[in-house]
């Protein structure tokens, strides 16, 4: 099993009764595997996308709330969008049990940053789990949600694309019964007034010891002795496996931690027992500048002091050259896998709705097109060129708005069906509420491309959306892009770039890689919007 689908087959196997998530690279085939399998229907599991990672963990927190068990999934960005509802979770603690899997992705393969969400269980104060293999993040999951039970918290699983992408065989364990339903014993548990969040939050304070203790008593943080030691090795998670690549048996005292809080007792003892401690993390220095302290006093290295890489994924030759102290060199990639620069498909709408745009755009001069996250974020290449801005889902359409408050007219926004019911609405709504002179494209495929094709919850819904919020129904101006009807475009792109309010462009046509999905032909004739 892949790493993803270990993580979903060990939750249909500890009794989940639902399943929430927003599609995100590398979580996205934990609820593929899902939504395929045959327990997943026969069980009734629910296994439907979200709009966004929020109203994921939103959800799931109700069916934890229910009594039943729930996992949520997301990309490591997904947490910042879903985090209100998450570090809220650790306060109101949880009722069936409920984890929250977040996969990281370090090097950036396809992401905006390489965030290590580990400092968001650590944030939310609550137990992570962070597994070195397949088995290990089936085994994990599996207990995992017993562990959330036996605290009333919710867990934090932290992979990364690695473990994620690739497989191994997994011995799986009984299939349990869903919980039944069952309302929280304190009826006050899940109002976060500030006078119960007072009395929640200090129970979760008084569970920190608790939380230590079960790490310490964890098969998941393992230490075994080794006969040298001038030199400790803690390695979390997946850097385990590259540590283990370098070595049939280890010389040195291992620490493998998979479970957070630190197990004090043996992180106590390998410190006491070696000379030095080299630190192994896929992500941020997290262990490393814990056991550092403020002060860098100990005689702890990892990425902080130059023995490994300061970011990006970790690797066995560079964990060898942190042990050997040598000085680390970055592998060059070899040419025949060399990154090559994502592009559109040929035949994609976003590449028509763009030429449009551009040639609109020519009078007023570059820098006014701010783009979102999707396949349209590739615009920004050549020969198009066609967008400035790419930051965090939604970010178009607020920072086209803040732009033309600064007197940047006409400013555009870009963004996609999925993008703009994940987190564009609420921008349109403020701008429709300044009557902001902002010309927004929605480029619609009826469907959430870049992650492989997942359901757009926007399906038939996008012009009604612009209308409920706001926006003048002689400005919602839908079209079908394509070349042979180009000067039309061009016209209504004008003419939209100068009106002195809010207008909203659909460029519309199905994403080219989804002409196979039967299912969402047969809708799209339904909805009649391959007419408009
Ligand atoms: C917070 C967050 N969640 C998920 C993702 C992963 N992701 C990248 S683009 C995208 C959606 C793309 O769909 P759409 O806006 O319809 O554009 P398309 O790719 O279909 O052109 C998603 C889910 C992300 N980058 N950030
Ligand atoms: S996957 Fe679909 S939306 Fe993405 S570039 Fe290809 S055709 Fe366009």
């Amino acid at each position: 099993m892949l790493g993803d689908e270990a993580i979903a087959q060990a939750a249909m196997d500890a009794g989940i009764s639902g399943m929430y998530a927003y599609p995100g690279t590398p979580s996205t085939e934990i609820m593929e595997y899902i939504q395929r399998s045959k327990q997943a229907k026969e069980s009734k599991i629910h296994t439907r996308w979200s709009s966004n990672e929020k109203t994921s963990m939103e959800s799931a927190l109700g069916m934890s709330y229910a009594g039943k068990r729930t996992i949520v999934g997301m990309k490591h960005v997904g947490l910042n969008v879903a985090a209100d509802a998450f570090i809220n979770s650790a306060i109101t603690g949880v009722n069936g049990g409920l984890i929250v899997v977040s996969a990281d992705d370090p090097s950036m393969h396809s992401s905006q940053n390489e965030q290590d969400n580990r400092f968001y269980g650590k944030f939310a104060q609550i137990p992570i789990l962070e597994p070195a293999n397949q088995q290990e993040a089936y085994d994990m999951i599996y207990v995992g949600f017993e562990l959330s039970e036996k605290f009333n918290v919710p867990v934090l699983m932290r992979i990364t694309t690695r473990l994620a992408h690739s497989r191994s065989a997994v011995v799986r364990k009984e299939v349990k019964p869903q919980n039944a339903l069952k309302l929280p014993k304190d009826p006050m548990q899940f109002i976060l007034l500030p006078s119960v969040a007072r009395v929640q939050y200090r129970k979760l304070l008084e569970n920190f010891d608790n939380f230590v203790n079960d790490s310490e008593n964890s098969i998941f943080n393992e230490y075994t002795d080794g006969k040298d030691k001038s030199l400790g090795i803690i390695a979390c998670g997946i850097a385990y496996n590259y540590y283990l690549e370098n070595f049939e048996e280890s010389p040195y005292p291992v620490l493998r931690i998979g479970q957070y809080p630190l197990p004090r007792k043996q992180v106590t003892k390998i410190m006491e027992e070696c000379d030095e401690v080299l630190v192994l993390e896929d992500g941020y220095p997290f262990v490393e500048e814990m056991l550092k302290g403020y002060l860098a006093k100990e005689k702890v290295r990892g990425r902080l002091d130059g023995s490994l890489p300061r970011d990006g994924e970790l690797n066995p030759n560079l964990v060898l050259a942190a042990i050997n102290k040598e000085k680390f060199e970055v592998e060059a990639i070899p040419s025949a896998v060399a990154n090559r620069l994502p592009a559109m498909c040929v035949g994609c709408g976003h590449i028509d709705a763009y030429i449009a745009l551009n040639e609109a755009l020519s009078e007023y001069g570059k820098g006014r097109v701010f783009a979102d996250i999707g396949c349209y974020t590739l615009g920004a290449y050549e020969p198009y060129q066609a967008i400035s801005t790419c930051v965090d889902m939604g970010a178009s359409i607020t920072m086209a708005k803040g732009a033309a408050d600064a007197g940047l007219i006409p400013a555009v926004a870009v963004i996609g069906d999925s993008t703009f019911t994940h987190s564009g609405i609420t921008g349109l709504l403020d701008a429709v509420s300044e009557k902001t002179p902002i010309t927004v494209v929605i480029s619609d495929n009826y469907t959430t491309g870049m992650t492989g094709g997942q359901d757009s919850q926007a399906l038939g819904k996008i012009e009604d959306i612009c209308r409920g919020v706001g926006v003048e129904e002689e400005h919602i101006r839908v079209f079908h892009p394509n070349p042979s009807n180009h000067d039309e475009l061009v016209k209504l792109v004008k003419e939209e770039l100068k009106y002195n309010g809010v207008s909203v462009i659909i460029p519309r046509r199905q994403c080219v890689q989804t002409m196979k999905n039967k299912e969402l032909v047969m809708k799209v004739k339904e909805l009649g919007l391959n007419k408009k």
